[in-house]
């Protein structure tokens, strides 16, 4: 979605099935020990993992639209806002999912639903923070659509997993920005 909403071309995207174990494959375990998806592999071979690392990483080649930040001051508030939809938010439906879904139960093993289930709970705690943000800004982290809004989305997206819709919570400013962020053609692909 960041490749997307910068309109960079030209980035061969090789995908993996993650149930079928190919992330712990020895040639891609040579690229990112942590066997975790995304890699981005740089034209002098070497390879740069972490999501959010990456994003540096591209936004810095293509600065235009910028997503992350221009001064200093706003590049840290939008890694405060990006980082707590993450930790807080996108983490906790990871987990929640991760752990109750049999659909996931190859990539973690062994569950602990119980464990998922409290995080499930946490979710909605978080997500009636994010819903009263919501309500005084339009974007995640302030005036602007950031990448703080492309990880709170792709959490969402995800936590239809675990049936969380913020519009079934009563969550309306959330809800309302959801449908905002799918609107945008990055959301579509
Ligand atoms: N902190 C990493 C997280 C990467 C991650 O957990 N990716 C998942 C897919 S969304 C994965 O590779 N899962 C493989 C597994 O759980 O074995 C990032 O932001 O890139």
């Amino acid at each position: 979605m960041f490749i997307a909403e910068k309109g960079i071309e030209g980035i061969e995207r090789v995908l993996l099935d993650l149930n079928a174990g190919d992330h712990r494959s020895a040639a891609f375990t040579a690229r990112n020990p942590i066997a975790r998806v995304p890699v981005l592999e740089l034209d002098d071979g070497r390879f740069l993992a972490e999501s959010r690392a990456i994003c540096t990483y591209l936004e810095g080649l293509y600065p235009e639209p910028n997503l992350m930040g221009v001064t200093t001051e706003e590049r840290a508030f939008i890694e405060m806002a990006d980082r707590q939809v993450e930790l807080h938010f996108m983490v906790m439906i990871a987990n929640c999912i991760r752990h109750t879904h049999p659909g996931l139960a190859t990539l973690e093993n062994p569950q602990f639903p119980d464990f998922g289930a409290s995080q499930g709970t946490k979710v909605l705690d978080a997500a009636r923070v994010l819903d009263a943000r919501l309500a005084d800004q339009p974007w995640m982290a302030g005036d602007r659509f950031t990448i703080a809004d492309i990880t709170a989305f792709c959490g969402i997206e995800f936590g239809k997993l675990a049936k969380f819709k913020p519009a079934d919570q009563g969550l309306v400013h959330l809800a309302a920005w959801r449908d905002r962020v799918a609107a945008r053609p990055s959301a579509k692909l």
